[in-house]
C-alpha cells in the first residue's frame, strides 16, 4: 500500500453490496490466516476466563455448537447446527444496521452477525460488533430454548416499539440483558450478556469489582434507565431466569409503553426507591476515570 492510499479500511465488510434486509455475503473463504489467527486468540482467552463466570446454559450451548478455536466460524455451517436446534440462523451483515431491519431479522429467528474480526490494535474493546461479540457473545445463548423465544418476542416487541417512538425504551431493555445482563444461580452470580461474554476485562469487572451497582431485574425500571456505551456499566441487572425474562417480554407492552411516556428517566449509576439491590456499588473505579 503507497503511502497516498487510505489507510486499510478497518471493516473489509464496509463496502461490499448489500441485499435489501441488510445482508451481506461472509466470503468465508476470503478470510486470511491472521484474521483466523486473531479470531482464535480472542476464543483463548475469553474461554480461560468463563467456566464459574458464565452461566450453564451459554458453557452448554456453546460446547453443543462446536464452537471452536479453529478460526472463524463459517456462519452457513453455524446455521445449520444451530437451525436443527432452536431454528436460529445466523446471516451476515457489514456492521450495525438500521432497527427496522434488526428487529425484522431477530422477529424471523435470524441473527445478524458482523462478517469483520476487530483489528488488532482493537483486540480489547471496539465499539461496532464483529465477528467476535457477536457469534462468540450473543449466538451461543440461541441455541437454548428460552433464549431464542425470548428473543424472537423482543425482535417482534422491537418493531411495536418502532411504530410508537418509544424504542429507546426497548433499547434499554437489549442493552441490560442481552448485552449486559447477569443471572443469580444457586451457585452465585453468573454473565449471559454478550457484551460481557466478548470481554476479558468486563467478564472480571461485571461480577467481583465493588465499583457498580447490582440491581435485581424489574422491567419498567430497567426501561427507564439510561446507559453509557463508553465504559464498563455502572448498573448492572441480575435476572433470576431466561423463563423470567421470556415471561416479562410476552407481556403486552403497550400499557407498560404508555405509562413510561411520563416516566423520569434513571441515571446509569442511579439507585431507585423501588429497586431490590444485591450490591451498592462504591464506584470507586468511575470516580478514578473521572466519570462520577
Ligand atoms: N445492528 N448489526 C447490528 N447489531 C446490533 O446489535 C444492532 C443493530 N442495529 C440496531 C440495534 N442493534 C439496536 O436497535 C438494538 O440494540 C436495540
Ligand atoms: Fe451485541
Amino acid at each position: 500500500m503507497n503511502k497516498h492510499s487510505p489507510q486499510a479500511p478497518k471493516n473489509r465488510y464496509a463496502n461490499v453490496p448489500r441485499a435489501a434486509d441488510w445482508t451481506i455475503e461472509q466470503n468465508w473463504p476470503s478470510y486470511s490466516a491472521q484474521e483466523h489467527d486473531r479470531w482464535n486468540r480472542l476464543f483463548a482467552r475469553q474461554t480461560k476466563l468463563l467456566p464459574g463466570r458464565a452461566c450453564d446454559e451459554f458453557l452448554d450451548a456453546k460446547a453443543r455448537l462446536e464452537l471452536s478455536r479453529e478460526g472463524i466460524p463459517d456462519f452457513a455451517d453455524l446455521s445449520e447446527r444451530l437451525a436443527a436446534m432452536t431454528g436460529w440462523r445466523v446471516v451476515a451483515v457489514a456492521g450495525l444496521i438500521p432497527d427496522d431491519a434488526f428487529f425484522e431479522h431477530l422477529a424471523n429467528r435470524r441473527f445478524p452477525a458482523g462478517a469483520f474480526i476487530r483489528p488488532e490494535t482493537e483486540l480489547d474493546y471496539l465499539q461496532e460488533p464483529d465477528v467476535f461479540h457477536d457469534v462468540f457473545g450473543h449466538v451461543p445463548l440461541l441455541a437454548n430454548p428460552i433464549y431464542a423465544h425470548f428473543l424472537e418476542a423482543y425482535g417482534n416487541a422491537g418493531r411495536r416499539a418502532l411504530g410508537r417512538g418509544q424504542l429507546h425504551n426497548l433499547a434499554r431493555l437489549y442493552w441490560y440483558t442481552v448485552e449486559f445482563g447477569l443471572m443469580r444461580t444457586a451457585r452465585g452470580m453468573r454473565i449471559f450478556g454478550a457484551g460481557i461474554m466478548s470481554s476479558p476485562a468486563e467478564t472480571v469487572f461485571s461480577l467481583e469489582d465493588s465499583s457498580p451497582n447490582r440491581v435485581v431485574f424489574e422491567l419498567r425500571r430497567v426501561m427507564r434507565t439510561k446507559y453509557i456505551i463508553s465504559d464498563f456499566q455502572q448498573t448492572y441487572f441480575v435476572i433470576e431466569s431466561f423463563e423470567q425474562l421470556l415471561r416479562d417480554c410476552e407481556q403486552d407492552f403497550e400499557p407498560l409503553y404508555e405509562n413510561l411516556r411520563t416516566a423520569p428517566d434513571i441515571e446509569a449509576h442511579e439507585l431507585a426507591p423501588e429497586d431490590r439491590i444485591l450490591a451498592k456499588g462504591d464506584f470507586h473505579y468511575f470516580r478514578a476515570k473521572g466519570l462520577r
